[in-house]
């Protein structure tokens, strides 16, 4: 069900560069659990893309089936959208993204639509490197249909009215590395400060950027022995340093220790900075992202943060050396070469 909100907001409300409020980058009301993390990462998607000024009709929002996946009718209500079949959210987006590659594709899936049914899928895109910014919103369960565990829970780790799981979990920032993704990070629904920075950065990176999202399911898995509680990844976070984005054009003026500050400029001429960065990290290091993890897994500890960032990253669109235009702007002209070079190809094939 959903529901429509009053028109009325406050007058005063502060406007983008495009004359944007946030109201303007809402959906309809929720209807999620009163509590739930997902709820939180969607305030967090309206707010990167309001201080983006990012046009809502640039955007299209990508979903498989849940509660995560149902989240983009409560955000983006002027943007594009399309919600999937479970698991299937990947090859939609990339069939979108290859028939027009000026939209900035903005999916997010569950663990259980990512990590259970959507796993294959969730293996390929990261390999194509599809440009597109991925948030899984973790709970560990499957929220929509009633909490059973998933392939994200921990081992030991107990739901509501669950037995502890007894297998191990798969860490999904550690299996996209693996992969060969080029943007890693992880982050937890209660720490917008984190959370908004990790958008706007995963939005400005040309190729897939994965943000795994800790986000605890009030009604199934919030118990005091679940890892994906509030008080679970509340007590046992560690963050590799924090991230600040600062758009293309305005000035930088934040001045950290040198040492402890990357700045790194993204494609779109933006850049961020990755400062107070964990001293055993290298971000821009694959093996040095994957040994950190590993450490802080071994721990019992939850690693948030930009976990890793591939500089060099040819996106899907550039791999494959594809039109610049989106399909439905070529013209007869740019689709018929003319019959001189049609004639000088069939003669190179005989
Ligand atoms: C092909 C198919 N299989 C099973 C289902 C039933 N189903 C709907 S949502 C869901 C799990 C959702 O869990 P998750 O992806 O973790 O999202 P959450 O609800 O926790 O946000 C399942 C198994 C379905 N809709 N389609």
């Amino acid at each position: 069900m959903s529901y429509h909100k009053p028109d009325f907001r406050h007058p005063d409300l502060s406007k983008n560069e495009l004359g944007y409020t946030r109201a303007d980058y809402e959906g309809a009301i929720s209807s999620l659990c009163a509590g739930c993390g997902h709820d939180s990462i969607s305030g967090a998607i309206v707010r990167a893309c309001h201080e983006l000024s990012l046009p809502p009709h640039s955007i299209a929002k990508m979903s498989g089936i849940g509660c995560s996946s149902k989240t983009p009718n409560y955000w983006l209500g002027g943007s594009h959208g399309f919600n999937s079949v479970h698991g299937r959210m990947p090859s939609v987006a990339t069939g979108a993204a290859m028939a027009n590659r000026d939209l900035l594709y903005l999916g997010v899936s569950g663990d259980g639509d990512t990590a259970s049914i959507g796993m294959g899928q969730f293996a390929h895109v990261i390999r194509r490197n599809l440009n597109m910014v991925y948030i899984v919103m973790n709970n560990g369960c499957y929220g929509l249909t009633k909490g059973q565990d998933s392939a994200t829970s921990d081992e030991g780790s107990a739901s509501k009215k669950g037995d502890p799981n007894p297998f191990e979990s798969i860490d999904l920032a550690g299996l996209a590395l693996q992969m060969g993704a080029t943007f890693v990070a992880r982050s937890f629904s209660g720490d917008k400060d984190q959370l908004v920075p990790l958008i706007k950065a995963a939005a400005a990176h040309r190729g897939f950027a994965l943000i795994d999202v800790i986000s605890p399911c009030v009604t199934f898995n919030n118990t005091g022995s679940s890892t994906k509680s509030y008080e679970f990844v509340r007590e046992h976070h560690a963050a590799t340093g924090t991230v600040d984005f600062i758009p293309l054009k305005s000035e930088i003026t934040a001045n950290y220790r040198p040492g402890f500050t990357h700045e790194v400029t993204m494609h779109d001429g933006s850049t961020i900075h990755l400062h107070k960065m964990d001293e055993e990290l290298d971000p821009f290091d694959r093996i040095s992202a994957q040994d950190l993890l590993e450490k802080h897994r071994r721990l019992g500890s939850v690693l948030t943060g930009l976990i890793y960032l591939n500089k060099e990253s040819r996106d899907l669109h550039e791999v494959l050396e594809t039109t610049k235009k989106p399909l439905n702007g070529l013209s007869a002209e740019d689709l018929c070469p003319g019959n001189k070079l049609l004639q000088s190809i069939n003669a190179s094939l005989r």
